[in-house]
């Protein structure tokens, strides 16, 4: 793993490693995006409130073994959107460590642990962090008393195979400690950011290019167009990026990313590294998050010794609330959300921190573009690097008030892979998931149900998606007004596509083309005469490779570079581009996978291809998907024939020398 040389340094507290990465049946809904939970409630008295009882209500519905728990009504003093979700998230993660145990046993460990979570978020609230180990002993000393050995039933997730009271209520309570370590903010110890040395005045006579990388988070590739439009509405979904970017640039039309998931993703488009390079392999500690990154070589550090001027806006990786207010090396201006959500968030401005609430204008969206545009307004001759990383259309996927409602009319999604059918060709985990197919004009009152809920949340994220979009026109304009358009490449992207119910799954992470494929769009008008669309695969590694490209300057030596430049695609022409690519996935919700997507002739398959024209006459050109996971699954899909990977055909024998080769070549890009 890398070192962690950064400039400042996060507190020592010891993270426990908290992954119930259960890989047994599931049951319950997939309405929450539980892998995601990062620092989203404010520890005060009603949060602690709400845990309790919440934590009540769930220990009832452990009682009772419901299948689904309706934990709305202990959460409505909570105002927070994403605090509510990330209070279920943790009781959900508690019952499924106690395995949804109803034996006194598992009801005392679930009780004594939701407790302890409660208070924590009050302690810290009245500041006495101090007293939290001296709850936690005393958690720990009690919370196995009702249970015998071996306890009953056996432990799930991280605490498998703790047997006796004692271990299993050792490791509950780490887990319960971690869980609200999570979900509060932390206190940071780093040191005040320091001044960053100014930048060499290498390259702003040499009139090089600016940049600026729009961000958005969980944005799958087919929602810029009017794929997803509502009635009564026309155009495209995102009419600005349509306007300013497609319709002036070029339009990448297989845009995929090499991990689906926010900080993999963020932490490979800053180092131009895959994950197993950068070593944040998920979004929390240990091997994730902003405490696992490598912070001191990155885009930002390069182009600011390249003498770029360099700004950060809006998310950065999760877990950076423990870090702030430390300012990551290579950003002359910083604007970090503390708390990446909608409303109630600080926002970290060059290292002094200033609270938004809840007024309209407080509106996360909004607040990015409008410290985006003072970025830009602060032109001064450099050129300069803008990184713009808008929340929505993450979960909750609140939209600006203005754009409440905009899209209550657009009908639900049914893709041919939705709710698959016919799972047998699949492996374990996705035989395992349950997927409640009424909509919302059947879902039962009181219930949720997966599809009801994933055609709200579409509806949403499309809404949501109007104030970036609307910042996106914005950025454009600001870019004309101080007369750097044409000298500026303006790239949108999003960190990870999102399932929406295709093969039964509603979130990210999984290895099939909704998670992975994103939208890349880019407008460079020194460089692109005409608009167009490219359908190279390019990916999230490629951004900071390109941006080097344009500004002449390259990573330190030695330095591992995943990504190409894809400055040869935008001069268009004919052009030699990789045609494999690599995703990986680690733990959460689905076991640890990676693949490789790469074109091979139909007989010669030795012989790699974009289209029919590489290979030899009269043999077509099939784009293969092979899938390996830590389980030694395997799923292998002809993307030509079955796009929307419908039928794993691993299993059948005259695709073995292929699957054999596929194995090679992804064994050989996960050492690159
Ligand atoms: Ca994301
Ligand atoms: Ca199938």
């Amino acid at each position: 793993m890398n070192s962690r040389n950064r400039r400042c340094r996060p507190p020592t507290a010891v993270i426990v490693v908290l992954l119930a990465s259960s890989l047994a049946p599931r049951a319950r809904a997939q309405l929450l995006d539980c892998d995601d939970v990062d620092h989203e409630c404010t520890a005060n008295t009603a949060v602690g409130v709400a845990i309790k009882r919440a934590g009540g209500a769930a220990l009832e519905c452990l009682r009772e073994r419901a299948r689904s728990c309706d934990l709305d009504p202990s959460l409505a003093g909570v105002g927070s959107e994403e605090c509510r979700g990330a209070i279920e998230c943790q009781l959900a993660e508690l019952r499924d460590l106690v395995s949804n145990g109803s034996t006194s046993c598992a009801e005392r460990l679930f009780r004594d642990a939701y407790r302890f979570i409660a208070r924590k978020a009050t302690r810290l609230a009245r500041g006495e962090r101090d007293r939290v180990a001296d709850d936690l002993a005393r958690m720990k000393a009690r919370a196995g008393l009702r249970c015998g050995t071996p306890v009953n039933p056996p432990l799930g997730g991280s605490c498998r195979g703790k047997t006796t009271p004692a271990e299993a209520a050792e490791c509950i309570g780490d887990a319960a400690d971690a869980l609200a370590t999570d979900m509060l903010p932390g206190t940071s110890i780093c040191a005040p950011p320091s001044t960053l040395p100014p930048a060499p005045a290498v390259a702003s006579a040499s009139g090089a290019p600016n940049f600026v990388i729009i961000l958005s988070d969980d944005q799958r590739w087919d929602t810029v167009d009017a794929t997803h439009q509502a009635p009564g509405r026309p155009g495209p979904v995102m009419p600005y990026v349509t306007s300013e970017l497609v319709n002036h640039g070029v339009t990448f039309t297989n845009g995929q990313v090499s991990t689906a998931l926010c900080a993999p993703s963020r932490a490979s488009i800053l180092r131009a590294q895959y994950a197993h390079n950068t070593g944040v392999l998920e979004n929390k500690p240990p091997d994730g998050g902003a405490e696992a990154f490598d912070d001191t070589s990155t885009i930002a550090t390069w182009l600011h010794d390249a003498g770029y001027r360099t700004g950060f806006v809006g998310k950065y990786l999760n877990g950076y609330s423990r870090l702030s207010p430390c300012i990551p090396p290579g950003w002359d201006e910083w604007h970090a959300q503390v708390q990446v959500k909608y409303y109630d968030y600080d926002l970290n401005d060059n290292g002094v921190s200033t609270h938004f609430g809840r007024r309209p204008q407080d509106y996360s969206g909004d607040v990015m573009t409008q410290r985006a545009l003072t970025f830009i307004k602060g032109y001064d001759g450099r050129p300069f690097f803008l990184h713009l990383s808008q929340k929505a259309p993450h979960a909750p996927a609140i939209p600006a008030p203005r754009h409440v409602g905009l899209f209550s009319g657009l009908a639900p999604f049914r893709p041919p892979n939705y709710a698959e059918a016919d799972v047998s060709d699949k492996p374990a985990w996705v035989q395992a998931l349950t997927w409640d197919s009424h909509g919302c004009d059947t879902c039962p009152p009181g219930h949720k149900c997966d599809a009801c809920e994933t055609d709200k949340f579409v509806r949403l994220q499309m809404e949501s998606l109007q104030a970036v979009d609307e910042g996106v026109r914005d950025v454009v304009a600001a870019l004309a007004a101080i007369g750097q358009l044409h000298n500026t490449l303006i790239v949108y992207v999003s960190d990870n596509g999102y399932s929406w119910g295709s093969h039964r799954w509603k979130v990210k992470q999984c290895p099939y083309q909704e998670c992975m494929r994103v939208p890349i769009i880019m407008r460079y008008d020194s460089l692109v005469g005409s608009p167009r669309t490219d359908d190279h695969v390019v990916q999230n590694v490629d951004l900071a490779p390109t941006l080097l490209d344009l500004a002449g300057t390259s990573a330190p030596p030695g330095y591992t570079v995943n990504g190409h430049s894809v400055v040869p695609l935008l001069r268009g022409g004919s052009v030699e581009w990789p045609r494999m690519m690599l995703n990986e996935h680690w733990n959460g919700k689905l076991p640890t996978n990676s693949l490789v997507r790469q074109g091979r002739c139909s007989t010669t398959i030795d012989t790699q291809c974009k289209t029919d024209a590489h290979c030899p006459s009269g043999e077509s050109c099939i784009i293969w998907k092979y899938v390996e996971y830590v389980t030694t699954e395997t799923e292998l899909y002809d993307l030509n024939t079955d796009p929307f990977e419908l039928q794993n055909v691993a299993s059948d024998p005259a695709n073995a020398a292929l699957e054999a080769r596929l194995a090679d070549t992804l064994h050989r890009l996960e050492l690159q």
